[in-house]
């Protein structure tokens, strides 16, 4: 029906995650359930409420990835007083901003509520998690390992829907960059965010994004963050194959994250039950 095209959509809510499963019987991503909507950019809309959770499957990393960043509102289903804060006056804690000021721990933990929330509904050897840095820069490069330079392309300055630290901002002691505007001194609703070739929003520019992994020169609790923020303005920094590491228990205010769902990677840091304490 619709195989022709290598990355799909659809929107999953919590209630309907099952009814996927349940449909596509074990080839899990390769057809819509009976009755999706199937648009003419080939994106799935199963159930389209304030609960849904979109993801998208990528055929080259066999499994799905957000296709935002994770939103406060989101996240407060997980921690209801999460509070991301602000910058210099301007909130970061906006429903459709992403989530931010949350360290990797916090963020594992989120995954590991989500699995337990669909507890007994997911693929088999599937879980939320984190993607690794190198799914994510796959995802960022839509595949193509040699180009583009950025996540938007070749050229500079970046798209102005694109959000970086331009004109708009010009926070002290801030680089911004020239003849960019993107309307917004800082994150911006995950659903007006830059959006590359496979339709992902915000994968290279407004929040950096936690990842899954680490370094062989660095002890264990140090973990990957990827792509530029809005506070970001330099040409190497916008990059692809730009990466940082931050010790897991710290937090910023241009860091968040998105999930993937994908096979288990690591069983011992399986992500399954949530962390009821924090
Ligand atoms: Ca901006
Ligand atoms: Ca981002």
């Amino acid at each position: 029906m619709i195989r022709n095209h290598r990355v799909t959509c659809m929107i999953i809510t919590m209630c309907t995650l099952a009814r996927l499963v349940m449909a596509e019987g074990g080839a899990f991503g390769e057809q819509p359930p009976a009755g999706a909507r199937v648009s003419l950019s080939n994106e799935w809309t199963l159930v389209e409420t304030e609960q849904s959770l979109s993801l998208r499957w990528v055929e080259e990393c066999q499994f799905w990835i957000g296709k935002y960043e994770i939103t406060n509102k989101e996240y407060r289903k997980f921690a209801p007083k999460h509070d991301s804060g602000t910058f210099r006056g301007h909130s970061l804690n906006e429903d459709q901003q992403p989530v931010v000021n949350v360290t990797w721990n916090e963020v594992w933990a989120y995954c590991r509520w989500l699995n337990e929330q669909y507890r007994d509904r997911l693929p088999l050897g599937y879980v939320f998690r984190l993607p690794t840095a190198a799914e994510w820069e796959q995802c960022a490069q839509c595949g193509n390992r040699r180009q583009p330079q950025y996540p938007w392309g070749n050229v500079w300055p970046p798209p102005s829907n694109w959000n970086y630290q331009g004109e708009e901002g010009a926070f002290e002691g801030l680089p911004r960059i020239d003849n960019h505007n993107d309307g917004f001194p800082v994150a911006c609703p995950v659903g007006v965010s830059g959006v590359n070739h496979w339709n992902l929003h915000g994968i290279g520019d407004n929040v950096a994004e936690w990842c899954y992994g680490g370094r062989r020169d660095l002890p264990r609790r140090y973990k990957p963050i990827m792509g530029a923020s809005w506070k970001d303005a330099r040409g190497n920094r916008l990059s692809m194959g730009w990466a940082m590491y931050m010790g897991a228990n710290r937090s910023l205010p241009w860091v968040g994250f998105r999930v993937a769902l994908g096979q288990q990677i690591d069983g011992k840091n399986r992500p399954l039950t949530s962390d009821k304490g924090r």
